[in-house]
This record gives structure tokens, C-alpha cells and sequence, in this order.
């Protein structure tokens, strides 16, 4: 089933096949705010911030979600985690903040390539809703 990534999403049961508009940023085919970039991960400004900070970590890999992860992402995933902290600290959330990996209906994920939410720069509520 194919249908129309109004929102940029992409579908769930697509299998990551089915580029999302993360990949038309990665490809600057679609503007975005870049923090970082390397050959394996970008770093972006969330287009719709939930906190005064807040980015996105995406592998250029269009891995569709975490429950999709394997063994030969191990590297890739940390390599993620350190860019996020790394970025954190370049943005200045010294007093801490929160990463967010959504996956599926469940976890509220709206884009089917895999990201990390980063967000700070004020006290974040717990548990999230
Ligand atoms: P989610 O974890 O899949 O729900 O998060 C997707 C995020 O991508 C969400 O916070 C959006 O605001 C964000 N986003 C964006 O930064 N730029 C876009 O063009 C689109 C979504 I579409």
C-alpha cells in the first residue's frame, strides 16, 4: 500500500523502503537547520521544538525504526548516542536533558526513519505522556 507522505512520514508497513522527508534532508532537497553532519549521521533542529533545544539525530541510513535494528547496527547506534551528547554539550545543556526514541503507533513516531530526539533547556516533566 502506498499512499501520499503528506506529513513526510512515510508508512509503517513499508519496510523502510519508502524514502521519508529525511531523506530529502539529508539530500537538501528540503531546508532544515543542520547542527552536525558526518558521512554516517545529520543533526537537525526539530521543525516543531517541544522545548527551547531540541534536535533530531538521524543515521543517513533510512533505518525506519529501533524495533528494526540488528547486530550490524550496533556501531551505527552508538555512534548516534555520542554524536547527541556531544551536540547537547555544543548547544549548551549543561544542566542535562532528555533523548527520546519514538517507535511505531504505540511510541507516537510520525517519521519512519529512524531519529533521536534530543531535548533541553528547560525541566522536563516525567513520566512523558
Ligand atoms: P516522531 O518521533 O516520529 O514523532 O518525531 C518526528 C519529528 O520530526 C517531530 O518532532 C517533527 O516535528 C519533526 N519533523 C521535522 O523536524 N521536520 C519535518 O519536516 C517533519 C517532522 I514532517
Amino acid at each position: 500500500a502506498r499512499r501520499a507522505a503528506a506529513g513526510g512520514g512515510g508508512e509503517e508497513d513499508a519496510g523502510g523502503q519508502q524514502p521519508t522527508i529525511f531523506s530529502k534532508i539529508i539530500a537538501r532537497s528540503v531546508p532544515a537547520t543542520i547542527l552536525y553532519e558526518d558521512d554516517k549521521c545529520l543533526v537537525f533542529r526539530d521543525v516543531a521544538p517541544q522545548a527551547p533545544v531540541h534536535f533530531l539525530v538521524i543515521p543517513k541510513r533510512p533505518i525506519p525504526r529501533i524495533s528494526r535494528v540488528g547486530p550490524g547496527d550496533t556501531e551505527l547506534l552508538g555512534h548516534l548516542l555520542v554524536v547527541a551528547a556531544r551536540t547537547a554539550q555544543v548547544e549548551g545543556l549543561a544542566d542535562g536533558y532528555r533523548l527520546v526514541i519514538n517507535d511505531g503507533k504505540h511510541g507516537a513516531q510520525s517519521v519512519y526513519h529512524l531519529h533521536l530526539h534530543v531535548l533541553g533547556g528547560r525541566q522536563l516533566g516525567w513520566p512523558p505522556g
